[in-house]
């Protein structure tokens, strides 16, 4: 494939209700979305991709500005030289830009726009390209921190009644055992986890085992995305099985913390991981290795949703996703919303990893918009 030109669009999309973890609230969500003109085969075609990092470096080293920044400047220049010799495929986005360190959501959202390209043109949906063999997955939602307890137990009534199949609670310092417990009390048989997105030391060891009480699916990311090894500490400590978010952004880190016993269960972001490609691989090493992995979710907009959820379809995904619907985080997408039934959300069978963005709605919802020329 060529690349012609690459467009980072940032959209401004309010949340239907605030989205509060460890690491602060969320009212409005701007997502940048990766527009990409090439010629594969001969063909004309825009593939489209999403980048998941934040405004700021709270949960990842990346941010939405720097991620803008690092593809005009380095990512952008090195694939254009890359593909002079005509031989660059989504396969060797990833491969070509090894040498700039780091960077892996801005590079994910190059890789995906590439393969939707790429899929686009040969006329294959993303799920016939990874091979996956069922057509839907379970829809999980993941609820924030709310300010009392009888809030959060509408909500997830509500999320309930709505048909998910999981629920995952935000958890940090003053909202963690009560939280929970209540939510355990009024719903004794729904799978329930809990996510501190880093919140807490290994102090707090005696503090986080009350949560085995309530016969949780998996404690995500207690601790700092670096301490692998004190994961593996905390891990032999409490009987709920540990998982990794944040620490695990490479398949390398992930044989690291199955190796020390650090994780029992891994959340694979696709975007956090550097890409679909990166995070198949994880999957593949955990399936080899008899570790369960779920998808995860960054509020994606309907371009990167549908493409997770022919992701998550893969055979070593054995627990719910965060996959939920449109409507759990946006009144409007850029898509045709993505919602599930009775509780499953459907693998895209269009080619590609997403539908195409309406214009209008795109347009409507861009604050900005770099534009980048390759060749
Ligand atoms: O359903 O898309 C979703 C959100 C799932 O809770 C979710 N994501 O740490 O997993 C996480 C969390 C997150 C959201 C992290 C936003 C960072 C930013």
């Amino acid at each position: 494939m060529i690349i012609r030109r690459i467009q980072l669009h940032t959209l401004e999309l309010p949340l239907v209700a605030p989205f509060t973890t460890s690491f602060g609230r969320m009212d409005v969500r701007r997502a940048l979305i990766v527009e990409m003109t090439a010629d594969v085969d001969g063909k004309e075609v825009t593939g489209w991709g999403e980048v998941s990092a934040l405004e700021q470096p709270i949960y990842s080293p990346e941010y939405r500005a720097g991620v803008i920044d690092v593809i005009q400047r380095f990512l952008a220049p090195t694939l254009a030289e890359a593909q002079r010799d005509g031989s660059l495929t989504a396969e060797r986005v990833s491969p070509a830009l090894v040498k700039l360190l780091g960077h892996r959501m801005a590079k994910a959202g190059l890789e995906a726009a590439a393969l939707d390209a790429q899929l686009r043109a040969a006329g294959q949906s993303f799920g016939e390209y990874l091979g996956v063999k069922r057509d839907r997955v379970p829809s999980a939602v993941s609820v924030g921190i709310h300010d009392s307890i009888p809030s959060l137990l509408d909500a997830v009534d509500g999320y309930l009644a709505e048909g998910y199949q999981r629920v995952k609670l935000k958890i940090k310092h003053g909202w963690d055992i009560e939280p929970v417990r209540a939510v355990r009390e009024a719903h004794p048989d729904v799978p329930l986890q809990v996510d501190a997105n880093t919140a807490y030391t290994l102090a707090d060891a005696e503090h986080l085992r009350q949560l085995d009480a309530f016969d949780l699916l998996l404690i995500e990311q207690p601790l700092a995305e670096d301490d692998i090894r004190e994961h593996a500490l905390l891990a032999r400590m409490m009987t709920t099985p540990m998982c990794l978010d944040e620490s695990v952004v490479s398949v390398e880190k992930a044989a690291d913390a199955i190796e020390l016993g650090a994780v029992g269960i891994i959340n694979i972001k696709p975007s956090r991981v550097g890409g679909y490609l990166e995070g198949k691989k994880i999957h593949d090493l955990a399936q080899s290795r008899g570790i369960a992995v779920w998808c995860g979710g960054m509020l994606e907009t309907g371009v990167a949703r549908g493409a997770n959820a022919a992701f998550a379809a893969q055979d070593g995904f054995t627990l719910p996703g965060d996959i939920s619907g449109s409507s759990r985080f946006y009144k409007e997408d850029i898509t045709t919303p993505l919602e599930p039934v009775d509780g499953f959300m459907a693998v895209p069978t269009l080619a590609g990893l997403c539908e195409e963005p309406s214009r209008e709605r795109l347009e409507g919802l861009t604050a900005e918009t770099v534009t980048i020329d390759l060749a």
